[in-house]
């Protein structure tokens, strides 16, 4: 069991009873000798074969153990709970990652997805309870895509917050904010100007609207940042944080278009309270959401069409459409596929 000091430390860091138990069972069924090298971590940070884990002891790098004792185990993602055994002499080795309260998660299309192979979800952050999607009011700003945003977080497990950055661009923001209320009467919605210090605004506007985000920031609440490149997730996350531990970049001047400056995720414990997952900008991908967890056997059979950009209506070699022939798929549910793929094309 762990001691009333170590429990405070990782309930700030987002530990809970249910991680608790989790982490008891398995436990228990490992030898007594294995029982004393076996730690609670939170993966702070991701890489490509290493994990930047953080529990009582601080923060270390930890790798996946070799021949993983479960079948399936999972892959820790940022946010998640693991099971870090230490050896003196070696690096620390993950174990087992405990059940998620929360999985925010996107499908993988394309290229990407072609490259997963099997697996066509991408786990984006774990046991979040808020996610702020952020946009700016610029050409960044589409309804649709924040509906779809919504949906997908709400779908995690995690409550959504809405956040119009950027404030400083326009002297009226209510315009904005008005479109943003359209997407559902329950939404918190946070007007924000993160920028500390920009040139357009010399009214001495900085960080307006910071301190509704902070409010939401209680120990132990873990907040996740999404939105395009350029809104200024990694600004907001400076902020909030009160140093500048996120490096950020200047958008393209032709488009408003951010250069995805943040290419791995972080998450940071912040001052005062609360810990912050920054993410890279989300490209054109489609989130994992409802509909297309819906047609995970169509999606499975349109990419085995011979053409990638196949609309199953004549194409030779169309997988999909021989699934139809064949009696497999029925022509009303085929309907809706592409319904659905259309939508999820523009995005
Ligand atoms: N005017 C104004 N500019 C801002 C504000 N917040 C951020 N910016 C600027 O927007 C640009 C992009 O900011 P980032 O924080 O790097 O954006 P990001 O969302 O983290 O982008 P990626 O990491 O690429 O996904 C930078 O030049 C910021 O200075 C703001 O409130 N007002
Ligand atoms: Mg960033
Ligand atoms: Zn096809």
């Amino acid at each position: 069991m762990p001691s009333e000091l170590d429990l405070r430390a990782l309930e700030a860091l987002g530990w809970g009873p249910d991680f608790e138990d989790a982490y008891q069972t398995f436990r228990a069924a490992l030898s007594p000798g294995e029982q004393e090298r076996v730690t609670p971590v939170r993966v702070v940070g991701v890489q490509r074969q290493t994990f930047q884990v953080r529990g009582v002891d601080g923060e270390q790098e930890a790798r996946l153990a070799g021949a993983s004792r479960h079948n399936g185990a999972l892959t820790p993602a940022i946010g998640d709970w693991c099971v870090l055994e230490t050896a003196s002499g070696s690096s620390g080795r993950l174990l087992e990652v405990l059940p998620r309260r929360t999985t925010f998660a996107r499908a993988l299309g394309g290229e990407e997805g072609k490259r997963a192979g099997a697996v066509r979800q991408q786990v984006i952050a774990a046991n979040v309870d808020l996610v702020l999607i952020v946009t700016s009011p610029d050409l960044d700003f589409d309804l649709e895509r924040l509906e779809r945003y919504v949906l997908a977080v709400q779908h995690s497990g995690a409550r959504p917050v809405l956040v119009l950055n950027k404030a400083d661009l326009h002297a009226q923001a209510d315009w904005w904010v008005e479109q943003l209320r359209s997407l559902g009467p329950g939404l918190e919605i946070h007007v924000t100007s993160a920028q500390a210090s920009s040139e357009q605004d010399a009214g001495g506007n900085q960080g307006e609207g910071l301190d509704g985000v902070r409010a939401l920031l209680t120990p132990g609440v873990t907040l996740a940042l999404i939105g395009s490149s350029g809104v200024g997730k990694s600004t907001l996350t400076n902020a909030l944080l009160g140093r500048p531990a996120a490096p950020t970049g200047e958008v393209r001047a032709s488009d408003q278009q951010g250069r995805h400056t943040t290419t791995s995720r972080t998450l940071y414990a912040v001052p005062g309270g609360g810990l912050l997952i920054d993410n890279p900008g989300l490209r054109d991908i489609a989130v994992w959401d409802a509909d297309a967890a819906d047609f995970e056997d169509l999606e499975a059979l349109a990419a085995e069409c011979r053409f990638r950009k196949c609309t199953h209506t004549t194409e030779p070699g169309c997988a999909v459409q021989a699934a139809l022939r064949a009696g497999e798929v029925s022509a009303a549910r085929l309907a809706a596929f592409q319904k659905g793929a259309a939508r999820r094309g523009r995005r």
